[in-house]
């Protein structure tokens, strides 16, 4: 089955970014120093309604050793999450809702969408909104002189600059399948995130193809953990 083809190289794939994640440490770098305490606490509430007990109490244990930006988020996740149980992540994507919301977020972890997934029905909406830092949203499309990473015939979007805490952008996706997007300022930091809309086939996504050899490694690194994540929530795992 072409099926086992495409899992067997996603999984080398797999390999491959966990050995280049250390390219990611020290992307933190441009944290401001005053706002650690305060994600701090943001990210230990996130890890908290997961599933459960036990991330969260080692994490509490970890908290504080990291506001020099040595400490790599993607490393982290993919690694304890992994093995668990088979989760890509510790966020649980559900089924398709006519209207989600991402939070834009300058963490001492670095800048990320939260989640990294969401997922929308056909005709849905995504809201995103600007927590903390200043970020924007874009679709890898062509008509951001990027690779296109969404489907074919999907419509595009740039939000511009988003400086203002609470200043939010919306975007309605009419076509079915997975989009990723970035922040153009924090792309390189891996500021990627995902939307799924609707029920598509996996197999056919552009989005979910091997990153595009044109980007570097850090991004290659945060699609392909998209990737994952994307896969399971569809069904796609092996
Ligand atoms: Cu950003």
């Amino acid at each position: 089955m072409p099926t086992n083809k495409l899992c067997t190289r996603r999984r080398v794939l797999g390999v491959a970014g966990s050995a280049a994640v250390a390219g990611l440490a020290g992307c933190t770098g441009s944290g401001v120093g005053g706002a650690a305490e305060d994600a701090e606490s943001t990210a230990t509430a996130e890890e908290d309604h997961q599933d459960g007990g036990t991330a969260t109490e080692h994490h509490d244990d970890e908290g504080g050793h990291n506001e020099e930006g040595g400490h790599d988020e993607t490393e982290t996740e993919s690694g304890h999450h992994d093995e668990e149980d088979g989760h890509g992540h510790d966020e649980t994507v559900g089924e398709p809702t006519e209207t989600a919301e991402v939070a834009m977020l300058s963490t001492d972890d670095g800048e990320h969408f939260e989640p990294h997934v969401v997922r929308v029905t056909v005709g849905g909406t995504v809201t995103f909104v600007n927590e903390s830092g200043s970020h924007s949203t874009a679709a890898y499309h062509p008509d951001n002189d990027q690779p296109q990473l969404v489907p074919d015939g999907a419509a595009s979007w740039d939000s511009g600059l988003l400086s203002e805490s609470g200043a939010t952008f919306e975007h309605t996706f009419e076509t079915e399948g997975v989009y990723h997007y970035y922040c153009a300022p924090h792309e390189t930091m891996g500021m990627i995130g995902s939307v799924i809309v609707g029920e598509p086939d996996a197999h056919d996504q552009p989005a979910l193809e091997d990153p595009p050899e044109s980007k570097p490694e850090a991004v290659r690194t945060k699609i392909a953990e998209l990737n994952e994540m994307c896969n399971e929530a569809l069904g796609h795992t092996h």
